[in-house]
């Protein structure tokens, strides 16, 4: 049986890239809502729709897992799947970067950087500060990112301009000492962004991206359901959108490091 994963759109794909190293014999299959993307401007009662509709689409393709690798649908959507369906294995990527940015930060002044809904939610604070509560944390929504990441504008002096205003109010609230130590990638597209993002904040600020924590939570998982490396598991990937497979294909390139194909 394979995994799935959810995203609206290529974002996810950074996820993937960790899981297959993670769990190569994995059958997997990722599910881009291209027709509904971005999320991240949505409102709560529409990113939980179109979620319920994305695994109501997944499920007939009995799963045995579903990761939603997106941080924008994990942050509003998991809980209300995780009531529907309450038998399957349902992951989102929120958890595992709080945890990373955790064991990261050495005098917990965080920042968050996501798109407008994953900010608004507050599922990061709450996450960080559930595991160290004297945390300090600071979260700026970075909706522009998302478009330079899919055009595949990830460097130059356009593209540092536009992260340096966007992280305005991080440097505005950890301008004093101690300054923000550890920055959370909290939007699965940002990844693809993280070169210029390390310039904009500085070689000090450690980057947490949450893909390869949520691979790792994965993998427990399924071992813990005796569930891993199904006997017919070859480590083949299918790709399902929504709307547009050939654009999907082409901004992939940007995100993952196979050549794919995807229908819809
Ligand atoms: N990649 C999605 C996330 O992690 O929040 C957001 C992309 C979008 O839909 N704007």
């Amino acid at each position: 049986r394979p995994i799935a994963l959810f995203d609206s759109g290529v974002g996810g794909l950074t996820v993937l890239n960790a899981i297959r190293q993670r769990l190569p014999n994995e059958n997997v299959i990722y599910l881009g809502d291209t027709a509904r993307v971005p999320y991240g401007t949505k409102s709560a009662l529409s990113i939980v729709r179109y979620a319920e509709q994305a695994l109501h689409t997944l499920m007939e393709y009995d799963i045995k897992a579903l990761v939603i690798a997106c941080n924008t649908a994990s942050a509003v959507a998991l809980e209300p799947l995780r009531a529907q369906y309450p038998g399957l294995c349902l992951l989102g990527v929120i958890e595992p970067g709080a945890e990373a940015a955790c064991q990261l930060s050495s005098e917990a002044r965080i920042g968050v950087i996501a798109t407008e809904s994953t900010v608004n939610n507050q599922a990061y604070q709450k996450a960080i500060l559930k595991i160290r509560p004297e945390a300090h944390i600071r979260a700026a929504a970075c909706s522009l990112f998302v478009a330079l990441a899919e055009e595949g504008w990830h460097d130059g002096e356009l593209v540092e301009a536009i992260i340096e205003r966007s992280l305005q109010p991080l440097f505005t609230e950890f301008g004093t000492q101690p300054a923000l130590d550890t920055l959370v990638l909290g939007c699965t597209h940002f990844p693809a962004l993280k070169d210029a993002i390390s310039k904009v904040v500085g070689a000090q600020v450690r980057l947490v991206d949450s893909a390869d924590t949520a691979a790792e939570a994965l993998y427990h998982a399924l071992a813990q359901r005796h569930a891993l490396n199904d006997a017919n598991g070859i480590g083949q990937v299918r790709f399902l959108v929504t709307d547009g497979p050939e654009r999907f294909v082409r901004v992939a390139r940007n995100f993952y490091c196979e050549a794919i194909e995807a229908s819809s």
